[in-house]
């Protein structure tokens, strides 16, 4: 049978470190909420887990890279919202926060996970910020468990 890496949920050796966005500040303390309590399901130690707040969801790549780029991290949730408006405006601060998500784990080897809502109003958006396991914020800090341990894996393969 083919080895197989099945998605590993222990954070028990894990560095987590969380970015978060406090524009819709609102929405984004309940993802942050959320993100903690699913790295403390997984194990990850408090002393850990390091969360750096922005201004907004344009500048979380930026701390993300200064993170991801010092090495003492794991991976990194990226969490924000952005609220669709009358404008192309919160298109630019979207595109830019997920391409740049994406380019910090391309270019530094470690996950960076997009927690970004991009929602047309404020319910939809409280909507994915509730309690429990489909709040994206929660969803968000798993997927940096599965994907760091993943990581480790994969360079020990
Ligand atoms: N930042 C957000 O995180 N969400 C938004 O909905 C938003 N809107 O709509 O303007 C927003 N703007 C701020 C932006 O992220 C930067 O902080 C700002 O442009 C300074 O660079």
């Amino acid at each position: 049978m083919a080895p197989v890496l099945a998605e590993d949920l222990d954070g028990g050796s894990l560095a987590i470190a969380v970015v978060v966005a406090r524009f819709n500040s609102l929405v984004t303390e309940r993802l942050l909420n959320g993100a903690l309590a699913g790295l403390g399901e997984c194990g990850v130690a408090v002393e850990r887990t390091l969360v750096a707040w922005v201004p907004g969801a344009f500048e979380l790549a930026f701390a993300a890279r200064q993170l991801a780029a010092g090495g003492r991290y794991d991976a990194v949730v990226c969490l924000g919202c952005v609220i669709k408006g009358e404008t192309d405006h919160d298109r630019y601060i979207s595109n830019e926060a997920a391409r740049g998500i994406a380019q910090v784990s391309a270019d530094t080897g470690v996950p960076a996970i997009f927690g970004v809502l991009t929602p047309n109003n404020l319910d939809q958006a409280l909507a994915r910020a509730g309690e429990g396991s489909t709040n994206k914020g929660h969803e968000a800090a798993l997927a940096a468990v599965v994907m760091a341990n993943l990581r480790r894996s994969l360079r020990e393969a």
